[in-house]
């Protein structure tokens, strides 16, 4: 890895300017958290700000990756909103040469989750979820209930965006109902 100037540069470039400041308030929102949960900061900065750096890739080159990287081939039942994370972790480690699989794993369980989270990959989770321009329906209980406990915030997270998906006839990725089955149980 570079300077901070060299990733920022870096993941300007992939993003358009909406989502380029989505990543940034992501950043400061990560940043919060960790410094409330006893988490590196500069762990949490990082993933941030990488969290969504393969999202404005084309579907060609997520589909030639799962195959190059041998990949779980189901991956290519689904789309963006899924390869993005997942497979946009591996463009992180070998194009910003991020080699910290904590980070590495925050970026790719950012959009699903997953069973078994660090707290950083649950802050990650968590900050793209409830960064202050975010604005829908349950983002203040989201908020009050993150602040809380991590956990909290994490199981209803997994629980509204299963009910969304659900609603909008939207495909459910495995990993997302093992998240919400997960989470469910621990924060009854
Ligand atoms: O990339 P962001 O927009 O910042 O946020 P994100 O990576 O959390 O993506 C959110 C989108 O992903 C949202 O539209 C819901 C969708 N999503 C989350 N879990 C699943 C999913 N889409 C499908 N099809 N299946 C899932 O399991
Ligand atoms: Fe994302
Ligand atoms: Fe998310
Ligand atoms: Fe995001």
């Amino acid at each position: 890895p570079g300077t901070r100037d060299e990733l920022l540069a870096q993941i300007s470039q992939q993003l358009k300017p909406k989502r380029f400041a989505h990543v940034q308030r992501v950043e400061h929102t990560a940043m919060a958290l960790a410094r409330a949960n006893d988490v590196d900061v500069e762990q949490a900065s990082v993933a941030g700000l990488v969290h969504d750096y393969a999202k404005q890739r084309p579907a060609e080159d997520f589909e030639a990756a799962i195959r190059a990287y041998d990949m779980d081939p189901d991956l290519l039942n689904y789309g963006n909103a899924i390869w993005h994370g997942v497979v946009g972790a591996e463009f992180v480690k070998r194009e910003l040469k991020i080699t910290d699989e904590d980070i590495l794993n925050a970026v790719r369980h950012h959009t699903t989750g997953a069973v078994y989270m660090t707290k950083l990959e649950q802050i990650v989770y968590m900050a793209d979820y409830i960064e202050p321009a975010r604005d829908f329906p349950g983002v203040e209980q989201a908020r009050k209930l993150t602040e809380q406990e991590l956990g909290l915030g994490v199981a209803f997270q997994a629980k509204h965006t299963l009910q969304y998906l659900v609603a909008k006839d939207k495909p459910v990725y495995p990993k997302s109902i093992m998240t919400y089955n997960a989470w469910i149980q621990r924060y009854p």
